[in-house]
């Protein structure tokens, strides 16, 4: 199976509730392995092209707001098959709806404050890294 890289965000509410080491201890014990990590305060101009995909959507106004309220973590995570992986660890976009033991199901506040982002396939996961990380401060 091929080593990946994907995107990952521990968000706001993460970081308002002092979660980013438990988060990150169930990424590590999934397997994935932090290979470049800094926290960070998004600017709107930040969220807003991050989350350009979702420009039309109509909570895309929250989810901005939401991202730039505190400071979030923002990590490449490494391992095989890391993209779906890491969908896998975090679960549904909807707390509600995770599995036993996911980091939303685990952490999330709603679908909204849910914890975590993380990329869905490899090439959005180049382009969101790009956006966030230089080449030399991604360390395997
Ligand atoms: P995922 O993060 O699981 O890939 P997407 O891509 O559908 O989910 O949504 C991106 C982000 O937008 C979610 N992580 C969540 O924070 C926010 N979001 C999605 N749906 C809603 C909603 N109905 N209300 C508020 N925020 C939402």
């Amino acid at each position: 199976m091929p080593i990946e890289h994907t995107f990952s965000i521990l968000k706001p509410d993460a970081t308002k509730r002092n979660l980013t080491g438990a988060i990150n201890a169930v990424i590590e014990k999934a397997g994935l392995r932090i290979v470049a990590q800094k926290r960070i305060h998004m600017t709107l101009d930040q969220a807003q092209t991050f989350y350009s995909v979702h420009k039309e959507r109509p909570f895309f106004g929250e989810l901005v707001e939401f991202m730039i309220s505190a400071p979030v973590v923002v990590q490449v995570l490494e391992s095989e098959n890391a993209v779906l992986k890491y969908r896998e660890v975090m679960g549904a976009t909807n707390p509600a709806n995770a599995e036993d033991g996911t980091i939303r199901k685990l952490f999330a506040l709603s679908v909204g404050e849910n914890s975590a982002h993380g990329s869905d396939s490899v090439e959005n996961a180049k382009l969101e890294i790009a956006q966030f990380f230089s080449g030399n401060e991604i360390v395997g």
